[in-house]
């Protein structure tokens, strides 16, 4: 690689440049960025599988539709980040063998069961939080293809936060069957959105990379703290108890700002569900493996089209479709 493009690559992340595609970027650029959108889009298409086993058990017509609407839209965000990898040169059959071959990561999280109504607005309210304050710094990433897509993703995940806040205030302002319930998935999913963020900063391999780079503006740490700081007078408006004893106000923290100190996360079940042993993670890859191979038609199908398309460019105005 010459001195020069690289020197223009680094000149051009100082100045707050995006990098296109089709200009230089230095072999290890290009495979983080491949390595985090491609696991990126994995997260997005597996995250519809929790939810979407709700779509028909949602309580009332209301709950029906905002939730369909939420993992369509999941689905949206999988495909612009799909798209934003391609232009790195790998393709979305490479990435999706990656995904069933275990090969590629996709998020913790989605390796968790929802039992009860209330893990769905746990989800929204919680696992959309953390993905927001993960991914807004991510709109301003050096890459310029995942930081447009970011823009449109934070947009509905804004969204979709409002409406898991909206299911747990319905519960926890509800029976108390009801505020039951919302306690106990609040117990269930705030330790795995905690780990969402990744390892501690110092576990972290890629972090002072990326952030180098200006692919993440911020450290894993560091987000999983703003993510506490904003979810505790959440949960106080909520009426919720966090479960986490060690959880208290420190006047020190953020260079005397404030903010929250909180108890250890066990780093031993965040190693196992990414290793592949959490309580979902077979369940999730079964599931993805059964779509991609049920879905062989329908790929084998639209290549027909498009290679038809080509050969006969009046087949629409013949009233083919
Ligand atoms: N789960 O060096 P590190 C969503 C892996 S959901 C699984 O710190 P990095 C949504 C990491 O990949 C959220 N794996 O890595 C919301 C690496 O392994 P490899 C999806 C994890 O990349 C609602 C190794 O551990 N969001 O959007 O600098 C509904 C070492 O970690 C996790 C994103 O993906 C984890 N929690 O930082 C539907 C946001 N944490 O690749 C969908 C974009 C770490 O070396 N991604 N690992 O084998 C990121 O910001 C970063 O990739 C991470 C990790 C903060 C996740």
């Amino acid at each position: 690689m010459s001195e020069k493009k690289l020197d223009l690559f680094e000149q051009k992340i100082a100045r707050e440049e995006k990098i296109e595609p089709n200009e230089f970027m230095p072999d290890d650029y290009r495979r983080t960025l491949i390595r985090q959108i491609s696991q990126h889009a994995h997260s997005e298409v597996v995250g519809m599988l929790p939810e979407g086993n709700w779509i028909t058990r949602a309580p009332t017509l209301k709950r029906k539709l905002g939730l369909l609407a939420k993992v369509q839209d999941e689905g949206g965000h999988g495909l612009y980040l799909y798209c934003a990898a391609e232009t790195l040169g790998i393709t979305r059959s490479e990435m999706n063998q990656q995904l069933l071959t275990g090969k590629a990561k996709y998020s913790s999280i989605f390796n968790y069961p929802t039992p009860t109504w209330a893990d769905i607005g746990a989800i929204g309210w919680l696992v959309d939080g953390a993905a927001i304050m993960n991914q807004i710094p991510l709109c301003r990433c050096s890459f310029g293809p995942y930081a447009r897509a970011m823009v449109r993703i934070c947009k509905e995940e804004s969204f979709h936060q409002r409406q898991g806040f909206e299911i747990m205030m319905t519960l926890s302002f509800g029976t108390k069957d009801q505020r039951d319930m919302a306690q106990s998935a609040l117990d269930r999913w705030w330790w795995p959105a905690l780990m969402m963020f990744g390892p501690s900063d110092k576990d972290s391999l890629n972090t002072n990379k990326s952030v180098k780079w200006k692919i993440k503006r911020f450290t894993n740490d560091q987000l999983r703290n703003k993510f506490v700081d904003a979810m505790v007078p959440q949960a106080k408006k909520l009426r919720l108890t966090i479960p986490d004893k060690k959880l208290s106000w420190n006047q020190n923290n953020n260079n005397g700002k404030g903010g929250y100190d909180f108890g250890e996360i066990d780093w031993d079940e965040f190693k196992r569900v990414i290793n592949g042993d959490g309580p979902m993670n077979r369940e999730r890859i079964a599931a993805k493996k059964s779509a991609w191979e049920e879905g062989a038609w329908v790929r084998r199908a639209t290549a027909a089209y498009a290679a038809r398309g080509t050969t006969s460019s009046t087949s629409t105005s013949k009233g083919v479709l």
